[in-house]
């Protein structure tokens, strides 16, 4: 295989066949508009325009009212949002493409005004995260990001079953899998990492505590799809939502064998992010602790060109690569990189809210 078709050998994800590796990241684009955090047409017409990726995986995508943090983003657990996805799963399967649903909890990363009756977002400890920024609707403009309250042990099986039925509702949609959002500083990840797990019980403390309720969700999670539709992306060194983790080749490695234990398919790693982390570049020491570890697919996520991304799956370093604001901004991705066709640059004025302008209105090829 020369390194120049690397992007585009075929790949077996879990399963499912994937006819190449150009694949899109999870998004928030903040455009679910219909009251109940609903997905409509303008979201499938998006998704079905970039239905040549090898694989979709969609914008996080909240398992419950208490896991959403921002206005407009879709949820997964009503039968009113599952109705909206099957019209999403259904024009990009319609189109050729493949997609799988990202389940999110936000945990402390939301506000009273999103929360139901106004209550105080969740965590694993009350630490408030500084810097850390949301909005709750098109008026306000950033608001601030508060303390949350700790949750209590006996709540954290409830959250679990969050997922799984996040999970069934992703099923009942029409996705071809699903990917656990576990990065940049959401409830998972705020178990996961020291910083923000400052618990004393069986849910923090040593690596396999903070591990625990990750775990939880994992399996209730496998226990809807099965493993091989399984996957989840990771954010080991990542800073954005005021995250750290004090020992991450030894978290991360303790997590991709748990994971590998259970056979999920693929970890999307972002090891380099336009929110703010990797100033030294990829995190060469964590990428190898997981790969040690983890016999399943390794995707790649953060900042990659073209050629960087067949560089890096030709020699070993990734087996597949997501690609995010390339994807914003160039609905035919796969097809410019495989001819070298110049990209169009996207507006980051348009990433959040907004209409069509900006999401579904930048040209394909001719
Ligand atoms: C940017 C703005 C809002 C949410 C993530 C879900 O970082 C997000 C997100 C990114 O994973």
């Amino acid at each position: 295989m020369s390194e120049k078709n690397a992007l585009y050998e075929p790949f077996t994800l879990g399963n499912l066949e994937l006819p190449n590796r150009v694949l899109m990241s999870p998004l928030t684009r903040s455009r679910a508009k219909q009251p109940g955090d609903i997905p409509w047409e303008l979201n499938a017409t998006y998704y079905a325009q970039r239905a040549g990726a090898g694989l979709i995986i969609g914008e996080a995508t909240q398992v419950s009212q208490q896991g959403k943090g921002y206005a407009f983003t879709p949820g997964i657990y009503s039968d009113d949002q599952v109705e909206g996805w099957q019209k999403v799963t259904k024009a990009v399967h319609d189109a050729g493409g493949r997609i799988y649903a990202q389940l999110w909890h936000v945990g402390r990363i939301s506000r009273p005004e999103l929360q139901p009756d106004g209550q105080q977002p969740v965590a694993p400890s009350a630490i408030k995260p500084e810097g850390a920024m949301t909005f709750i609707d098109e008026q306000s403009g950033m608001v601030e990001i508060l303390e949350p309250r700790a949750l209590s042990a006996d709540e954290i099986p409830g959250i679990v079953e969050q997922f799984r039925h996040g999970a069934m509702c992703a099923k009942r949609a029409g996705f071809d899998g699903v990917e656990i959002h576990g990065a940049n500083g959401y409830l998972l990840d705020q178990f996961i990492r020291s910083k923000t797990n400052q618990r004393t019980d069986e849910y923090g403390g040593s690596i396999e505590n903070r591990l625990r309720f990750p775990l939880m969700v994992v399996d209730a999670v496998i226990d809807v799809w099965g493993a091989e539709r399984v996957g989840i992306r990771v954010s080991p060194t990542g800073t954005f939502n005021d995250m750290h983790d004090d020992d991450p080749v030894a978290t991360y490695s303790a997590f991709a064998k748990a994971l590998n234990d259970r056979k999920i398919a693929f970890i999307e790693v972002v090891e380099d992010s336009f929110q703010g982390n990797a100033a030294d570049g990829r995190p060469q020491s964590v990428i190898e602790a997981i790969q040690e570890n983890f016999k399943g697919a390794y995707i790649g996520n953060g900042n990659y060109t073209a050629d960087e991304a067949q560089q890096r799956i030709s020699s070993g370093l990734c087996d597949l690569a997501t690609f995010g604001r390339l994807f914003i901004s160039n609905p035919d991705l796969p097809e410019r990189f495989r001819t070298g066709a110049k990209l169009n640059d996207y507006d980051e004025s348009t990433f959040y809210g907004g209409d069509e302008h900006g999401y579904t209105d930048y040209p394909t090829l001719d």
